[in-house]
């Protein structure tokens, strides 16, 4: 099977793009959805993803991707509860396998998923990009959070639910003795339960990298670089147990060289998101467009890695700047439609060319 396109979408009356615009962009075979009222924890019910199959299958796409059946955080503490949890996310694996749903991405970040502190930075010819200033995000996890809320514009992230927002004083008490060994030891609890359910149901597990890589707010996070990823695949060194290989996650820290990292780990990468970003020498970052010369991170070098190892797995564009008609409110802040389009026809543009000097087309 070829690599195949996605292109991630909010849903029906949650996301300004409609399927019938991301149906003309070239080349996308998979929209990456999620039931985006779901809180952590809560089964997905047959009927509501019944619902998105209809609209989804009716503009000739598959549904073969989520993205994210997100993780409660009793599972990521270790409380005794998780349990209940754990069954919850494994009733949810076994109601979307029937769909043909292939890979469910999901993060293990304590707290806090992405995190930036500027959402519209302008990048200096009218367009503007997520940004992260080093020195912002020190000892004040709330006015951070209170930002990134209140610059949603009334939009939901998903990670950013204004209800576990509010409880932020509450979790971070319950995180507080959440050792990265006992992280690390909670994350193969979970895999382990799962790993069963997702050969029976044939899907893949698919972490997504912590984006920044490093510590924030004094919560550990696990998958930083290389030699935590090689971690991770040994820790529960199953064929289910796979990667979301973030670029731009992963190249936030300029010692991390995104290409090498796939040459090691395709086999086990299910899905690949490309995004490219401009660093700075005091440590802030930009994202950037997806044109290699753009950023930092080496978007030609990683498309050749995945491509000399015959990549099966689904791609998407990751975030774009915000362009042209698009707005703070009317779409979210990295999922604009036109830069990504923009990023997936580059990365189309490399890939088929490529094939063509490989005598694969
Ligand atoms: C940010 C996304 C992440 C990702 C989650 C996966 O834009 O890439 O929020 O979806 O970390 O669970």
């Amino acid at each position: 099977m070829p690599m195949q396109m996605g292109f991630r979408w909010y849903g029906e009356g949650n996301d300004k793009i409609s399927l019938q615009d991301i149906r003309q962009i070239p080349g996308v075979s998979t929209i990456v959805w999620a039931l985006h009222n779901k809180m952590p924890g809560e089964i997905w019910e047959p009927e509501e993803i019944e619902e998105v199959r209809k609209q989804i299958e009716a503009y000739g796409f598959n549904m073969d991707v989520v993205e994210s059946v997100n993780v409660h955080d009793d599972i990521k503490i270790g409380l005794p509860t998780r349990d209940r949890y754990i069954d919850n996310y494994i009733q949810t694996i076994r109601n979307l396998a029937p769909f043909g749903v292939k890979v469910i991405c999901y993060n293990f970040m304590p707290v806090f998923d992405w995190t930036r502190t500027d959402l519209f930075h302008p990048v200096g010819d009218g367009s503007t990009a997520l940004f992260y200033q080093a020195d912002l995000i020190q000892d004040d996890p709330k006015a951070m959070a209170d930002y990134i809320l209140k610059n949603l514009n009334g939009l939901t992230f998903p990670g950013w639910e204004p209800e576990r927002m509010a409880r932020l004083d509450e979790l971070f008490a319950a995180y507080k003795d959440v050792t990265r060994e006992k992280l690390w030891e909670n994350f193969r609890y979970f895999l382990e339960r799962l790993m069963p359910v997702c050969h029976e149901c044939d899907i893949k597990m698919a972490v997504h990298m912590d984006d920044p890589p490093w510590d924030i707010f004094g919560l550990p996070r696990l998958l930083v670089d290389e030699e935590s990823i090689a971690r991770f695949l040994s820790m529960v060194d199953d064929p289910c147990n796979c990667l979301t290989l973030c670029s731009g996650s992963l190249n936030a820290n300029p010692k991390n060289n995104v290409a090498e990292i796939v040459r090691k780990h395709c086999d086990r990468i299910a899905f690949a998101h490309i995004r490219n970003v401009r660093h700075f020498p005091n440590g802030d970052f930009c994202e950037a467009s997806h044109r290699d010369c753009d950023g930092d991170t080496g978007i030609l070098e990683i498309l050749r890695a995945y491509h000399d190892n015959g990549f099966e797995g689904y791609i998407r564009p990751d975030h774009g700047r915000q362009l042209w008609t698009e707005t703070p409110g009317n779409v979210r802040p990295g999922y604009g439609l036109y830069d990504r389009a923009m990023g997936i026809m580059y990365m189309l543009g490399a890939w088929d060319l490529m094939d063509r000097l490989d005598g694969r087309k």
